[in-house]
């Protein structure tokens, strides 16, 4: 099931702000080559996700540069239990998941949203559940 969230463009970790924050997450992923939402994370529409998109973020944040689409709001598509914004749902997300129930990792308010995959306005080891059977029988 998918739903529909406002995003803003740079706004790596998803918490409502562009800051350091986000420039030093998107270094992190270049480093590790981990997954990263090309929509928000391709600052400068190059179809690339690279340093010239991290020093644009940083452009942002120090010189107010406002060249690009960097801080604005975008509406996109989102995987309703795709915590990691991965564009899958798979046992990654229910270790998220585990890990905030467990209380040892905190969410964005994008990531509790995408948690609560039966929508009842909870999220606890019920969506853990729901996740684990729709991977089980995918
Ligand atoms: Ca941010
Ligand atoms: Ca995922
Ligand atoms: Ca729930």
């Amino acid at each position: 099931m998918s739903i529909t969230l406002i995003y803003v463009v740079g706004d790596i970790n998803y918490d409502g702000y562009i800051t350091m924050e986000d420039v030093e997450l998107l270094m992190q992923y270049l480093a590790t080559g981990n997954y990263i939402d090309k929509r928000i994370a391709d600052v400068n529409n190059d179809e690339l996700i690279d340093v010239a998109d991290a020093i644009q973020i940083s452009r942002f944040i120090n010189c107010n540069d406002t060249n690009y689409n960097i801080g604005k709001e975008i509406t996109l598509d989102s995987l309703l239990g795709d915590i990691n914004s991965d564009g899958k749902i798979s046992v990654n997300d229910v270790t998220e998941l585990q890990m905030y129930i467990s209380q040892s990792k905190d969410f964005s308010d994008e990531q509790k949203i995408l948690a609560d995959y039966n929508q009842d306005g909870i999220i606890d080891v019920l969506d853990v559940t729901d996740i684990q059977q729709l991977i089980a029988n995918s």
